[in-house]
């Protein structure tokens, strides 16, 4: 790490603002970046503007800030249409991590049980989850498919299970687990089931696909869902959300906080950074149900351009796109991916099972592909064939 003195006096705005310029530099941008490994994209300027005028709000003490609160009040409501959970209540959080940590504190504490089924391809985030709360957890290897195996989730789950846990929308595959069979044979347990789709929350809606398993609250068994608008959403980041299906089970984890306009404390944060609420308030009411629509269509557009080209070039996708991610099996993955990388894209991949993940935000443009294809042409031509 650069050490640098905190000097006595501080420098001037001028000097500073250069610093901060070369700091800009180092980072990667969105849009000349060659970024095919975020689910995170470049916020909408809407929301970066929404985001600049909020700066200031603390929706740990909601009460100095109504209007953010409302805000925060309307996102969970209009998450709640897009996921058919007319009634389900909410919290805005930081992002899919607090959210699924969140999602199984409430769980243990509706329960009193302690052990959490999932599949191999869930976020690491559930293993934070699991040892913050002294939990365990029981994972199920995949089905043939790479999805969250249901017979396996028979021979494991009892009447002592806290919840189980699946996703709409994997991290590596962006695949939607069969969340309505995971219901069925969860109710016969009585075990609450969440659904993570902290990425496939703002894809899934807005895909026109009759074949794909309902994953939302159409499902009765589902106790709740992770939806983050800092990705698919373009929103500004920290934006997740956490819903769940009935106000009592939000009313779990809370604990007095005595000296706050507010009495009670719902979220794991105390002081949170509020203006990414209204951020998201903001994308979400300019862009509506057919703004989010266009974009994903794009973004599937691109997905099925690549996935065919690399076929064409001799090569195999791991499964067919089910969301805008798509991974390529290949027999010198490493290499192939490090000289790709040598030649400044920025990757990724996948490990059930081993293979080039590609993931195709809206800031992945048509152009930025076909110079990707050129590029992977002559470096896989190089290592694989
Ligand atoms: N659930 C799913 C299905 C996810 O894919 C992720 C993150 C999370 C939960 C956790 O969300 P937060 O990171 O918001 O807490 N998926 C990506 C990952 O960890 C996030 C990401 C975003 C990675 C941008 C890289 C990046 O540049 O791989």
């Amino acid at each position: 790490m650069s050490h640098i003195s905190f000097n006595k006096k501080g420098i001037s705005e001028e000097e500073l603002l250069k610093e901060l310029e070369e700091f800009l530099k180092m980072d990667t941008s969105f849009s000349e970046g060659k970024i095919l490994n975020s689910m995170c994209t470049e916020p909408h300027p809407i929301a970066k503007k929404a985001h600049a005028l909020f700066i200031n709000a603390n929706l740990g003490n909601p009460g100095l800030y109504k209007g953010t609160a409302e805000m925060e009040r309307r996102v969970v409501s209009f998450l709640a249409q897009l996921l058919h959970g007319e009634k389900v209540e909410g919290h805005i959080l930081s992002g899919g991590t607090e959210s699924n940590i969140t999602a199984i504190y409430t769980a243990r504490n509706l329960t009193g049980k302690k052990e959490v089924i999932f599949a191999e391809s869930a976020h690491f985030s559930v293993s934070k989850a699991l040892n913050f709360l002294a939990m365990k957890g029981q994972v199920l290897p995949l089905d043939e498919n790479y999805l969250f195996s249901v017979e396996a989730l028979k021979e494991v789950i009892t009447k002592k299970t806290a919840l189980v846990f699946c996703v709409a929308g994997t991290t590596e595959l962006g695949l939607v687990d069969p969340v309505d069979e995971i219901c069925a044979v969860a109710s016969d347990y009585g075990v609450p089931v969440h659904v993570d789709a902290a990425f496939g929350g703002f894809v899934l809606p807005f895909l026109e696909n009759e074949e794909r398993p309902v994953f939302d609250f159409r499902n009765e068994g589902v106790f709740s869902i992770s939806v983050d608008p800092h990705k698919m959403g373009l929103s500004t980041i920290p934006s997740g959300a956490l819903l769940m299906r009935d106000k009592r089970y939000l009313k779990k984890g809370a604990v007095d906080s005595p000296y706050l306009t507010h009495t009670k404390s719902y979220t794991i944060l105390g002081t949170r950074s509020s203006a990414a609420v209204a951020a998201t308030y903001a994308v979400m009411r300019h862009l509506g149900l057919e703004g989010y629509k266009k974009i994903v269509e794009r973004c599937m557009e691109n997905t099925k351009f690549l996935a065919e080209k690399v076929r064409s070039l001799g090569y195999e996708l791991v499964v067919e796109p089910v969301t805008n991610l798509a991974c390529i099996r290949l027999k010198n993955l490493e290499r192939v991916k490090k000289r790709l990388e040598e030649m400044g894209w920025k990757l990724s991949v996948a490990r059930h099972p081993p293979s080039l993940r590609l993931v195709i935000m809206p800031h992945v443009r048509r152009e930025m592909l076909v110079q990707f294809l050129e590029d992977f042409e002559a470096v896989a031509g190089e290592f694989e064939k």
